[in-house]
């Protein structure tokens, strides 16, 4: 299981069904375990400013989700949102660690993402080859201080990130703001809640209206009208914006967007594993709405005249529902967040009850769990390969659930056997605020590297004895290698005021073998795994003799792998 962290801003690696957490990768937070933040490589990839100084040390990660071929996890890459930022993090699957940061412009409160899943036009593309970003806070545009008063002109973007280069491509204007990101199996839809279709500053405004919207891309003709030329830019962004606002999209023939109102302020929005259809979650009205996938293609080919008729059902379902996952057998589960519930339904129940049989039982089963939970999701379900096993129901407050660890309590994550007719709560684990949403993997899926390879790095020393204190003017570099259990330098020097490089590579071979450099009173500390090097880059300014030391227990004799950093008057 991998999880968004929220407001910690880092990624998180569970086992299951045992609940357990194998590993933190940072993304968006600093780390100073891996000396993410720390290293130059880090740095490079968060993006710095003027000075060098990492440009923003901290995240709010929501959505998480990995690459796909063939409708299935591909076991390539996750992506995962930065809310705060406005950034999209990518991991590789392979190191389980974030190789790309793309920062998106011209919007506020990037909340919804998710990866495509095929090419909308090239059936050979079966793979991720965008990711679909929803913006959820409504700015001028463009934003330097002009139109502050204007609330009317505030607008969201939605926005298109090429997977393997990470650079945005476009951006679509909208009327209202994106919450969650689906995208259809077929590739030729992507999909987002609004629950501010009023466009209101305050909250008042924001649930004024008994009806908002599920709000359809037709990603071909997006892709279309960018090739034409017919957009704008903003600002100094670069970035393609092309007209995805209401009045601009009423012809369904020429339209790059559908606007299928749902009620009333929804939240989440899920495709079924069939890729049929979209479950959005009614969060202020008690109900879910299923749009059907094919009756939205219908509306762009001009067939259907109204976009509520892609409405297929709305079962009620209980107080605050939030959000949906799916067993692959034809049921749903949405989490009520109010009534602390799971509810499983039958998705061809209700929409047979929607036509007018009421005589089919929708709701299937109710769970409680503890206590009002944000997102649920199962095991593979967000694939054609949903396997009907696990459902987790991640839940927000625990209260008095756990020992009691002062004023800010874990959340409690929740795993339920879905196998049978009934629910059954199997298991459940404290988590450290806050596992936002999470995606559950079939392990096999994942392949990952134990050991890098040197060649990987530019900067690597091969053999110990090219080690050494390079001067370059007032810039030195030191190359030093760790090798169980000593660095390769036992003492390094230079002058105040030197700008110091130092490059540390390890030369252990054997898998699970890491070493840790930290210097005292210098705010450096990093980690090098087996065949891995680091380097960091700072200003030498206090005269005296540091040590350095390996942090990393890696040998009987960690305590004593030392070296000195000295730095002469
Ligand atoms: Cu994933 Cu909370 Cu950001 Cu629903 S949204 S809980
Ligand atoms: Cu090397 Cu501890
Ligand atoms: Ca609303």
């Amino acid at each position: 299981m991998f999880s968004s962290a929220g407001h910690a801003g880092d990624v998180r690696i569970f086992g299951l069904p045992s609940g357990r957490e194998f590993k933190r990768v940072p993304v968006f937070n600093t780390d100073c375990m891996v000396g993410w933040g720390i290293t130059n490589e880090s740095k490079a990839i968060i993006g710095t400013d003027a000075d060098g100084r990492v440009k923003y040390n901290t995240g709010d990660t929501h959505h998480i989700h990995p690459s796909y071929t063939d409708g299935i996890y591909d076991g390539r890459y996750l992506f995962v949102n930065d809310k705060l930022n406005c950034r999209l993090g990518r991991v590789r699957l392979d190191t389980m660690e974030c190789d790309r940061i793309t920062e998106i412009p011209n919007i506020q409160g990037f909340h919804g993402t998710f990866p495509d899943k095929r090419d909308p036009v090239n059936p050979d593309i079966n793979y991720t080859t965008r990711v679909f970003c929803g913006s959820e806070f409504s700015i001028p545009l463009p934003n330097f201080g002009q139109g502050i008063d204007d609330e009317a002109s505030y607008r969201s973007l939605f926005s298109c990130i090429d997977a393997e280069t990470m650079d945005v491509r476009w951006q679509v204007l909208i009327d209202g703001n994106c919450e969650l990101v689906a995208s259809s199996y077929d590739g030729k839809l992507a999909a987002t809640t609004q629950y501010n279709t009023e466009m209101g500053v305050h909250y008042e405004d924001m649930m004024s209206a008994e009806m908002d919207s599920c709000l359809f891309f037709n990603i071909a003709r997006i892709e279309e009208a960018v090739k034409d030329g017919r957009f704008t830019t903003y600002g100094e962004s670069k970035v393609p914006v092309v007209d995805g606002l209401r009045d601009s999209n009423t012809d369904p023939r020429t339209a790059l967007t559908c606007y299928v109102p749902i009620p009333k302020n929804p939240h989440g929005v899920n495709i079924s594993p069939d890729g049929k259809y979209y479950a959005c979650a009614g969060k202020l009205s008690p109900t879910a709405s299923l749009i059907a996938h094919e009756k939205v293609l219908q509306w762009f080919d001009g067939v259907l005249a109204d976009t509520r008729d892609a409405v297929v059902a709305e079962p009620e379902l209980g107080l605050g529902p939030l959000h949906t996952a799916f067993d692959g057998r034809g049921n749903a589960y949405t989490t009520l967040f109010l009534d602390s519930q799971i509810v499983k339904w039958s998705v061809e129940g209700a929409i047979k009850f929607y036509q007018g049989d009421k005589s089919v039982q929708v709701v299937l089963d109710r769970l409680d769990v503890h206590y009002q939970p944000g997102h649920g999701f199962t095991s593979m379900g967000e694939t054609r390969e949903a396997d009907g096993k696990y459902l987790i129901s991640d839940n927000k407050f625990s209260k008095d659930r756990f020992l009691p660890v002062g004023p800010l309590h874990p959340e409690t994550s929740q795993l339920i056997d879905i196998s049978g007719d009934k629910m059954k709560l199997v298991h459940d684990n404290p988590v450290t605020s806050e596992p936002h949403d999470s995606i559950i993997i079939r392990r096999d899926i994942i392949k990952t590297k134990q050991v890098y390879a040197l060649d990987q790095f530019p900067l690597a020393i091969k053999n110990a004895k090219e080690s050494g204190v390079f001067r370059e003017g007032k810039k030195v570099t030191i190359k030093i290698a760790s090798q169980a259990p000593a660095f390769s330098l036992r003492e390094f020097r230079v002058k105040k005021g030197d700008e110091v490089t130092i490059i540390l590579t390890n030369l252990d071979k054997i898998e699970d073998l890491t070493h840790g450099f930290a210097i005292e009173r210098h705010n450096i500390n990093f980690v090098v795994n087996p065949q891995e090097t680091k380097s960091v880059t700072f200003k030498a300014n206090k005269p005296g003799v540091y040590w350095c030391y390996c942090t990393h227990f890696c040998h009987a004799l960690h305590m004593e792998m030392r070296s000195r950093f000295i730095v002469e008057p």
